[in-house]
């Protein structure tokens, strides 16, 4: 069965969105196999987006990353990596379909991150590596 990780980021926390994220992977017939919520420190977020070391926004994403709370968890089904990224939405909460947790609750905060209330990993090796950098005990 796939799993990917999903964060709900400081951003979706402190506006108790939580239930909300949860609410449409548990309705869209996805299952919930761990969930934690946890403080990110900095190492983890540095290898978590290693990939973006060196852009622009990296050093903002890693701070935003650490501001508060965030909720990890990973989800379970059939194509569950495509599944969650189309009901996140695009990056961009300005442009993102409605109907989409990014383009339904977040919007452009004129911050040099753009904070967009989840992340899901982008395919099966991403999900293999974030799931075991945040759930090493699975
Ligand atoms: P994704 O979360 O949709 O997969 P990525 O390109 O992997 O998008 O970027 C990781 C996170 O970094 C995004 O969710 C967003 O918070 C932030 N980000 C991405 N691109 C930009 C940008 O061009 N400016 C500011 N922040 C960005
Ligand atoms: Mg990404």
């Amino acid at each position: 069965m796939e799993r990917t990780l999903i964060l709900v980021k400081p951003d979706g926390v402190k506006r108790n969105l939580v239930g909300e994220v949860l609410s449409r992977v548990e309705a869209k017939g996805y299952t919930i196999a761990a969930l934690k919520m946890m403080q990110a420190d900095r190492a983890l977020l540095v290898r978590h987006y290693a990939e973006h070391e060196g852009k622009p926004f990296f050093e903002p994403l890693v701070e935003f990353m650490m501001s508060g709370p965030i909720v990890a968890l990973v989800a379970e089904g059939n194509r569950v990596i495509e599944g969650f990224r189309k009901l996140a939405g695009t990056t961009d909460p300005t442009t993102a379909e409605p109907g989409t947790i990014r383009g339904d609750l977040a919007r452009d905060q004129g911050t040099k991150v753009v904070q967009n209330i989840v992340h899901g990993s982008d395919s099966v090796e991403s999900a293999t590596r974030e799931i075991s950098i945040f759930f090493p005990e699975l």
